[in-house]
């Protein structure tokens, strides 16, 4: 890739904004490799929020007073923040959630349940988070539609020739996620919106893995549906954003009722607000909400380019010393290009866990499991993998220091 760190980002510089990295255990200072987990949060998100709680903390949208007001008007900016930042038009089209996962149930529950039907299908693919697994399966169950699965190939890339077998004129929903937790893969979503589209259905994007480490444009990719988590961009826990389409999200019902999501109210009947606060039942996550668009401000300062090349970059490298080795199989497509920061693996003759727990030892954090893809591990063949995932923040060093650990494990069970 001849790209140096230097060109892509800063990281020395930027490791200094997450006093976290400086963690010791046992005199190792950590080595924080798991991402794609959750992600660490630089001061400027704990100021952002610490600053809420400390100076203007206020229920929104309530009071006339000063701090409701100043509250309400930083909660409503934020929307704003985040909705540019994945190319959405305006606050109207971005909902906050809790995560990504509350944002698959928000369309289940308040598109699915009403829309679905006997006949009707909807189409995922094998390497579908349980996020989006489960909730269509079970909106499914529920509604008497169908679930169909796009398979993957050997090399870990979505069978596009089965995509446009499987996705028909009774789709009604295409379910996909944008990078892929356990194999990496960058998904081709734009084409996936395509075929969707050609037979009038519609589709969902989770974009969970994407969000976090690439430039994403909703408009572009031509999603109806666009979700992911805070937490895994240097945001607080406790929030997502889901972007709809405006026409779409005006035409569905709410998926939870309460209040600030009504406009009138009486005895007998009901009217609803505006959006996104339509479907931001009771009081939101103000606090969150805030610390997200800080985050986003962080990653716009960084520049969403440098982070992906960043990624790439160690992917690249993390593939190039993984193949030194006969004894470790990695998962998912060899070319980082097409890959987000992410590397499943295992090492023969070790369990996943016990591997993560030989690499805390030595203080590096990873993680093992099935990584919430239960069904596409049993496509690959194995019970559990071991994942080291990379951020804005970590260095081809740490990729090393993972090695020299999987080598004591190796030892270890020699
Ligand atoms: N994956 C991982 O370690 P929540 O939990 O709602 O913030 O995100 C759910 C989710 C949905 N889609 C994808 C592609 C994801 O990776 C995740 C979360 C974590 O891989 C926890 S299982």
């Amino acid at each position: 890739m001849g790209l140096q760190q230097s060109d892509a980002l800063d990281v020395e510089r930027r490791r200094e904004d997450f006093p976290i990295l400086q963690r010791e255990f046992d005199g190792q200072q950590v080595v924080y490799l798991d991402n794609g987990a959750t992600t660490q949060k630089p001061d400027a998100v704990v100021d952002a929020i610490a600053d809420y709680y400390r100076t203007y903390n206020a229920n929104v949208h309530r009071g006339i007073h000063q701090l409701s007001q100043e509250a309400s008007i930083a909660y409503e900016e934020a929307h704003d923040t985040v909705a540019e930042f994945v190319g959405a038009d305006g606050r109207e089209e971005m909902v906050f959630t809790k995560n990504t996962t509350e944002a698959e149930n928000l369309v289940a529950y308040a598109w699915g349940l009403n829309e679905l039907g006997p006949g009707d299908e909807v189409v995922l693919t094998e390497m579908e988070h349980h996020a989006s697994l489960v909730t269509w399966q079970q909106i499914a169950e529920k509604t008497g539609a169908d679930v169909k699965y796009v398979p993957i190939t050997d090399e870990g890339y979505l069978d596009m020739e089965a995509a446009a077998d499987l996705i028909t004129d009774d789709t009604e929903m295409v379910s996909v996620l944008h990078v892929s937790n356990t194999l990496g893969t960058v998904n081709p979503v734009a084409d996936l919106a395509d075929l969707a589209h050609d037979h009038d259905a519609y589709i969902f994007v989770d974009g969970a893995q994407a969000v976090p480490n690439r430039p994403v444009d909703v408009e572009a990719i031509d999603a109806d549906f666009y979700a992911f988590s805070g937490h895994k961009m240097l945001g607080p826990t406790g929030i997502g954003g889901l972007y709809g389409r405006k026409e779409l999200l005006e035409g569905m019902e709410p998926f939870q009722y309460g209040g600030d999501m009504i406009r009138k109210v009486t005895f007998e009947d009901v009217t609803w607000n505006d959006l996104p606060w339509k479907y931001e039942a009771g009081t939101p996550v103000i606090a969150q909400g805030i610390g997200l668009a800080a985050a986003v401000d962080y990653l716009e300062d960084v520049g969403m380019d440098a982070v992906r090349r960043h990624e790439e970059r160690l992917a690249g490298y993390a593939l190039d010393r993984f193949a030194e080795f006969d004894d470790l199989t990695v998962y998912g497509p060899t070319d980082p290009e097409d890959r987000g920061g992410l590397v499943a693996f295992n090492l023969d003759g070790v369990h996943a866990h016990d591997l993560a727990s030989i690499m805390n030892d030595h203080a590096v954090a990873i993680r093992a499991g099935d990584h919430c893809t239960q069904p596409l591990h049993d496509v690959l063949g194995v019970a559990a993998s071991a994942r080291a995932s990379f951020y804005l923040y970590n260095t081809t060093d740490e990729i090393d220091e993972l090695l020299e650990a999987i080598d004591s494990a190796r030892e270890l069970f020699a």
